[in-house]
Formats: structure tokens, sequence, C-alpha cells
């Protein structure tokens, strides 16, 4: 039976900052037209650093590096993008790079960074590595057109790399996890989550948000949903549980959005009544999270919470299985 949750319950998981927007276009040095949709990351020594999607005013976006030692004000940028798109190199890049979602890889001692590579045949998902954040090793396109929302997973499973990803289906999108045995050679899919089609929040395309989080109860994921009206696209952020040893099980699936859009800065801008994380931050007791999204694919917010309390909403307010079998 559903569970109602009143409007205060759903948004003590997630709350907003009162400095919200913590970052706008105003914050660079140059005109850009919009920021958003950061990758996030805390360093060794607690700073947290969001690589932000900078668009310009032709239209095409690079990534840029802001550190802040509290993760919410005094960011300080770089004097110039940190990861611009290389279109001479990479002509899959023409377009721009956008929606960075990062990862420490304890093997490589390096992240890896998974972004849209905005091609002429349409995004495709290209993964880089990095140890600094100032040089970066491009390993090109892995996901061809049209793929986005793609983020690694942190270490190997039996030898094998795994990658969240999601393949574009005309309106549809579903949530897909390849495998790797060495990072470039992408294989052996399996789906995770479709959307649920019909009215519910998550009906049409679905993708994963920020990177997984591993817990006791499984890896929890954050993740993106559209759905079309008559006024156009609806993105919200809802969670979900995928099983420990083999992630392509989706344990449980929240019925509710966790984080819709509400106040101006995530209703009006270039793409009105979005929100989309990236990426988040979790603090030193492991449970607080840092939730950093874009408002209205314009500017940049935080919104913060707990992983247990999550976990605990999802107990009881997962009714239906997010296996793709379960939710047609
Ligand atoms: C998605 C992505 C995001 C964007 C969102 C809303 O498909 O392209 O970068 O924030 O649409 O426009």
């Amino acid at each position: 039976m559903m569970k109602m949750t009143s409007r205060d319950d759903r948004s003590m998981l997630l709350q907003r900052h009162p400095s919200n927007p913590i970052l706008t276009a105003h914050d660079w040095l140059h005109t850009v037209n919009a920021v958003f949709n950061p990758g996030a990351v805390r360093l060794q020594d607690g700073t947290t650093l969001l690589l932000c999607r900078v668009e310009d005013r032709r239209g095409i976006s690079s990534l840029w590096a802001a550190r802040s030692r509290n993760g919410i004000d005094n960011w300080v940028l770089d004097s110039e993008p940190t990861f611009p798109s290389d279109p001479v190199n990479h002509p899959d890049e023409i377009w721009g790079v956008e929606d960075a979602r990062i990862v420490w890889l304890d093997e490589l001692r390096k992240y890896a960074i998974t972004y849209t590579a905005f091609s002429r045949a349409g995004p495709a998902v290209a993964l880089a590595l990095t140890e600094d954040f100032i040089r970066f090793e491009r390993l090109g396109v892995m996901m061809p057109p049209e793929n986005k929302d793609a983020a690694l997973l942190p270490f190997r499973f039996d030898g094998k790399w795994l990658m969240i990803h999601r393949p574009q289906n005309g309106l549809a999108g579903s949530i897909w996890l390849a495998e790797s045995p060495d990072l470039h050679h992408w294989g052996k899919n399996r789906l995770v989550m479709t959307p649920r089609r019909g009215a519910w929040w998550d009906a049409n395309r679905i993708g994963i948000g920020s990177p997984l989080i591993r817990t006791n109860r499984g890896w929890l994921m954050l993740y993106h949903a559209n759905r079309q009206t008559g006024a156009g696209c609806l993105y919200r952020i809802g969670a979900a549980l995928l099983d420990l040893e083999h992630p392509d099980r989706c344990l449980k699936r929240g019925d509710e959005w966790i984080l819709g859009p509400r106040e101006d800065y995530e209703r009006l801008g270039d793409v009105g009544d979005v929100v989309f994380t990236c990426g988040h931050t979790i603090g030193d007791d492991g449970d607080e999270i840092n939730v950093y999204y874009g408002g209205a694919d314009t500017c940049i917010a935080l919104a913060q919470g707990r992983i247990s309390a999550i976990l605990d909403w999802l107990e009881t307010h997962s009714s239906v299985s997010g296996r793709p079998e379960a939710v047609s």
C-alpha cells in the first residue's frame, strides 16, 4: 500500500542550503551564459572541488574547477577552463563537454571522470583520468551516441570495471551496467532500471545522478527522471538501492521523488523546472551527504541530508521493485 509522506518529511531528506544558489554565472570573471550540473569530490585535504559545466554564449560547454574549504562559499575558480573541449584531437567533443561525474579509483590512484562528449552524431559517454585536476588523460568515447549519464564504480568486480550508463531511445531511456577488463573495451551490458511509464514522475527518461554510494545495505543510487508534460519536461531526483555484489539488481526504488523543482532558481532559467545532480560529497561521519545540483540549467545549488535517512526511507517507500520485468 502507498505510504503517505508529508511535504515536510520529504523535504527533510534533502534540505536546500539557505545560500542557494551557491554558484552562478556572475561568479565568473568573464561573460558566460550558465553554470550548472557539477561533478563533485572531496580532495584529501578536505577541500571540495566542483567540476562545473560552464556554458558559453555560443552554447558550448567546458568543465571548470571551483574549490572551497567548506563546500558552500568562498569558491576559488581556475583562471581558465580546467577541462575544455578539445575538438582538434577529439572531434567527438566538437560541441562541448558536459556533466562530469567523478569517482576515485584506488587501484589506479586516479580520479575517473565520465562526461558527455557532444559530437556531431549526438551526445556520447567519454572517460578521462586525472590525479590532480590539472593534467588529464583522455581515454576517448566509451559509449557512442546517444548515451549520457555515466559513472564508474570505484573498484573491479571479479576483475572487471563496471560503468552505469544511459543509452537513449527516443523519449525513453533506461539505466544499464556495462563491464570492461581494461577501462577501454566495454560490453556485457545488463539492464538495471527502466522508466516506470504512465503517470509516474519517472515515466520517461531516467539516468544516474551522482556516482553510486556504497553502504552496508547496498549501493545507494540518486537518479534523475524526466516526465514529459503539456508544458515541457520536469526533471526530478529520486533514490534507489542496488545489490552490493550484483549492482545490476535493483533492491529498492523510492516511489516518490526526493527533490523536485520548487524554488525560483530551479523553476526559472534556460531550461525551467530542472533539478539535476552529477555529484555529491560525504562528510567526515560517513553519513552527511552534500548533493550539488544544477537549477534550471542555469545555476549550482546544494541540498544536504543523511545517507542513513534516505536508506531508512527506502525501506518504507519502495512498493515497486525496480526490476525491469516488474515495472511495466
Ligand atoms: C539532460 C542533460 C542535462 C540537463 C537536462 C535538462 O538531458 O542534458 O545536462 O541538465 O537534460 O535540460
